[in-house]
């Protein structure tokens, strides 16, 4: 196979998952702008979630959160993807939108609500054997707001019993991904703040569990390619919550702010061999302001971008440089394939696996968007800014 025959056959089996609560109106703790047309069940948020697929051709699984996408029958629900060419991916837990969790969850001071959060958590383990979804995906708002309010430490014991208890409901061919955040909600501090908190917890749980990286979760200036080569090199990292930040968690479609940070971090990826290992690559964003259908096909061609240019790195010609300590050659080597075109390329795989080469323009001519204006009414929130 010719190198560029390589790149395209990488590049054709990539899958990125879409998260079912982008589909949803979203907004801010100031204002949920109602959008016309938007799902008002699961099942309409997976014929949405088919539409990015059929015009991408590499989104082929959805993310659901329980409780909002909560159903009576799961396995119909797996169903209704598989018949529009999709398989429902990893499950969200919801331990934050309860008023028992005001000082916690998992790390609660009251074992009767960490009895209540750990509960749910099997319960998400129940559904994944429903679904057949592989994987856990665990995201805690837990944390202290004022020094002294709770102990750090035991708090830290109690999600280890926690986590251990979860673990141990996993199938065989499941795990659990293990998501860090630096603030918000709680801003003294948060129990599972960064990669090193939840790399030492998958650490002692064992080879099931692992960390996710969302890329919005960081203090301005983190190298999050670093916490990504040094995850992989430890077997460590599950996945990607891929979305942009300007300030905080901003969750804005995934390659806006900063394509050429988006582009490090796949070419870690490619460099580390998780673009073939088992590593998740998902979304996790909401669209507020923006149509929310285009927007996640903008958000996975960007990923593509990022993820050819990776590929396109001439990593024979990077060593030779990086060997002879030439700081700019090696540089430059990076650089030349961040700044190609790749558009071109991409267009090309897109014609050879019988798509349409301008997704957005497809999408756009397909009707999708007027059909579910006129069809659906009262569609639903997403969950974020209840
Ligand atoms: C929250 O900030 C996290 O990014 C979560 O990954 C995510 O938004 C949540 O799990 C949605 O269900
Ligand atoms: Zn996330
Ligand atoms: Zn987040």
């Amino acid at each position: 196979m010719t190198e560029l025959a390589a790149v395209k056959a990488a590049l054709k089996t990539q899958a990125v998952e879409t998260p079912s609560w982008a589909y949803g109106n979203s907004g801010t703790r100031f204002k949920v702008f109602a959008q016309q047309g938007v799902p008002r069940d699961p099942r309409e948020k997976l014929d949405d979630a088919a539409k990015v697929h059929e015009f991408t051709g590499v989104a082929p699984t959805v993310a659901l959160h329980i409780p909002w996408d909560t159903v009576d029958d799961y396995a119909a629900l797996a169903r209704h993807a598989e018949d529009r060419g999709l398989r429902l991916g990893t499950i969200n837990s919801n331990t934050f939108q309860d008023d028992d969790y005001r000082l916690g969850s998992v790390c609660h001071p009251d074992a009767a609500v960490r009895r209540k959060a750990v509960d749910h958590l099997l319960e998400c383990v129940d559904i994944m054997d429903a679904t057949g979804s592989k994987a856990l995906k665990l995201w805690f708002a837990d944390g202290t707001n004022y020094p002294g309010q709770d102990d750090v430490r035991a708090r830290q014991d109690r999600l280890a019993e926690a986590l251990a208890e979860v673990y141990g409901r996993l199938g065989a061919d499941q795990r659990m991904l293990l998501e860090y955040k630096l603030f918000e909600p709680a801003f003294y501090a948060t129990d599972v703040p960064d990669w090193g908190t939840a790399y030492a917890h998958c650490l002692k749980l064992g080879p099931k569990a692992r960390v996710v990286v969302d890329t919005g979760h960081h203090a301005p200036g983190t190298n999050i390619e670093f916490i990504v080569a040094t995850l992989l090199r430890e077997g460590k990292l599950g996945g990607f919550d891929f979305n942009s930040r300007f300030y905080a968690d901003d969750d804005l479609m995934a390659g806006a702010a900063d394509p050429f940070q988006l582009f490090r971090i796949m070419y870690e990826v490619v460099r580390g061999g998780g673009f073939t290992a088992d590593v998740a690559f998902m979304l996790d964003q909401c669209h507020n302001v923006e149509s929310k259908i285009p927007a996640i096909i903008r958000s996975v061609m960007n990923v593509q971008e990022a993820t050819a240019k990776a590929l396109l790195v001439d990593r024979s010609a990077l060593a030779d440089a990086q060997r002879a300590g030439d700081v700019l050659g090696a540089n430059a080597v990076l650089m030349d394939a961040f700044d190609t075109d790749v558009r071109p390329l991409l267009r090309e795989v897109r014609e050879e696996m019988g798509l349409d080469a301008d997704p957005m323009a497809a999408y756009a001519r397909s009707g999708w968007a007027e059909k579910i204006v006129a069809e659906r009414v009262g569609g639903e929130q997403a969950g974020w800014g209840a």
